[in-house]
């Protein structure tokens, strides 16, 4: 009879699944002996660094990544970056060693009376097996909850003492030969309703958000803009990039304000919002959610998504099929193009500090056109966006639901799962030091990420929030005297510090090359607005 730990290994090597990202204690010890030689492990020294690696892995393979967690104290110290990761779609499953079952209910160290309560409600589905020989059947459940449209993360607890229990070798063979698909067409009648409404619009816009990358459609958000020579506006608060910059029809990031939108969007008689929510705003700018004779048709794969949205009509489907059948219905407009952009101007650096602008002018120069770049330099999204050219699908990650400590791990993650394209992670000072031990995993396992550390001593986004609520006195709000040379040192990671332009060209340059290694630059900026 196979053991549950053969039988979930066998498991896993047939989904693909065979990189582990975790951290140990005592009760996953049992599920990692034996650790068979085609699986790799990577360690990241913090819950919340793991679970960051995986959430960039599985975002930029597209598919579900596996996470080993200790116990209760893993799971809690995973959950700020679980929110990103909830907010991404991020097909995560997440595995916890919980205490041998006799040793549960008298609450001994380890145990987590209620495991299967803690990741809620940040997960699709969380369980812990009410016996042993059901960890197979639960933890196949895992990855096809995760995997399925919608994605998002789910959890299972498995007490220690259920590796070495038995299951029966058909059960075994079942769940290893099973399939789980979704079956997305769109009905046709829908498809045809949405194709007039569109075809009917004299001046609609359109919106594409994170899923449209997520489920490489970029392609398809380019026949749709140059079928209908429409401005194509990136969703509020984005986390990925579902359209290429230099397109004609790309106008920017939308503001993350009810009353933003609204007034941007107050000559539009259709608003086309594909792949996002509608819509994840931020600040509090209230207002009418749409300006008056505005109409919004909304398409994505979470009906959560489309229930919640305060106005439009939804269409629950596959966004691809969803987009493939309106291309085969939009008839080609003859309307004038949108006004070319105009380019972003020259910005003066300060004495021994940069302008963010000025090193995001040079990145664009000197990276490859195919560059991924995660981001976390709150305060410098709008010039990020302006000035950093984003041709292909998957090059653009940043934290999903703004929880601080993505960055620098995700970076990792992504760069593992796309080594023949370079990464480069933009990082605030601020937001690199929630997961500032992802530089180890980078360093051990020689990832080459090019680290920036973006420094302007202060929680930027915070300076320009406090004016905004009125609250320019909080204490907290600056952090000088971090030293990220020393740092990376610290952890294994070559550095660099460049406080004058010629010198950062250099550095970056040379970091580019070094493929076998990361590097990290620290670049003193001034500080700049959202
Ligand atoms: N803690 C966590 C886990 N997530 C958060 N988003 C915050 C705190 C609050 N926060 C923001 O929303 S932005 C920000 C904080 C602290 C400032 C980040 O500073 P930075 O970047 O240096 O990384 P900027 O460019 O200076 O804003």
């Amino acid at each position: 009879m196979p053991s549950v730990h053969t039988c979930v290994y066998d498991f896993l090597r047939a989904q693909g699944l065979t990189t582990v990202f975790g951290n140990p204690g005592s009760n996953e010890l049992p599920f990692l002996k034996n650790f068979p030689a085609d699986f790799r492990y990577v360690l990241g020294l913090h819950e919340g660094v793991v679970v960051g690696m995986a959430d960039g892995f599985a975002q930029a393979c597209g598919a579900p990544a596996l996470v080993n967690l200790h116990a209760a104290a893993g799971s809690g110290n995973a959950m700020g970056a679980l929110t990103n990761a909830w907010y991404a779609h991020s097909p995560l499953v997440l595995t916890a060693g919980q205490q041998a079952r006799e040793m549960v209910g008298v609450e001994s160290m380890l145990a987590n009376v209620d495991a299967a309560q803690l990741p809620r409600p940040l997960v699709k589905w969380s369980y812990e097996p009410a016996c042993a020989s059901d960890v197979p059947r639960a933890l196949a459940q895992a990855v096809h909850s995760a995997r399925l449209a919608p994605s998002g993360p789910t959890y299972l607890s498995i007490p220690h003492d259920d590796w070495a229990a038995e299951v029966s070798p058909r059960t075994a063979e079942l769940l290893q030969s099973r399939t789980v698909a979704t079956a997305g067409r769109p009905d046709d009648e829908q498809v045809d309703a949405l194709a007039q409404r569109i075809n009917a619009a004299a001046n609609p816009v359109l919106v594409l958000g994170p899923a449209v990358d997520a489920c490489g459609a970029n392609e398809r958000a380019v026949a749709i803009a140059d079928r209908l020579r429409l401005p194509a506006w990136i969703a509020p608060s984005a986390s990925r990039c579902p359209f290429p910059t230099n397109h004609r029809s790309f106008r920017g990031v939308l503001p993350a304000a009810i009353k933003g939108i609204a007034e941007l969007f107050s000559d539009h008689d259709l608003v086309i919002v594909i792949g996002a929510p509608v819509f994840r705003y931020h600040q509090y700018a209230p207002g009418e959610y749409l300006a008056d004779g505005a109409q919004l048709i909304h398409i994505t794969a979470d009906p959560n998504e489309a229930a919640r949205a305060p106005m439009g009509d939804a269409t629950v489907g596959d966004i691809s099929a969803v987009m493939d059948a309106l291309l085969a219905r939009l008839a080609p407009a003859t309307r004038d193009w949108p006004e070319p952009l105009p380019r972003p101007g020259g910005v003066a650096d300060e004495a021994d500090r940069l302008a963010p602008e000025n090193v995001f002018d040079a990145i664009d120069a000197l990276s490859p056109e195919d560059a991924i770049y995660v981001k976390e330099s709150t305060s410098t999204v709008t010039a990020f966006w302006q000035r950093v050219t984003l041709r292909h699908p998957d090059s653009y990650f940043f934290p999903a639901a703004g929880g601080l400590g993505f960055g620098l791990p995700a970076a990792v993650g992504v760069q593992m799962a796309q080594p023949q394209r370079r990464v480069v992670a933009l990082i605030g000072e601020g937001s690199a030091n929630y997961a500032i031990t992802a530089l180890w995993s980078a360093a051990h396992y020689e990832i080459p990420v090019v680290f920036v550390i973006l420094k302007n001593d202060t929680y930027g986004a915070l300076r320009w929030f406090s004016r905004l609520l009125d609250a320019e006195d909080a204490p907290g709000i600056d952090l000088p005297g971090l030293d990220f040379c020393s740092i990376a040192a610290g952890y294994g990671v070559q550095s660099e510090r460049a406080t004058d332009g010629e010198t950062f060209r250099r550095v970056y340059a040379e970091a580019l090359a070094r493929t076998d290694r990361p590097t990290l630059i620290e670049v003193p900026t001034t500080t700049i607005e959202p």
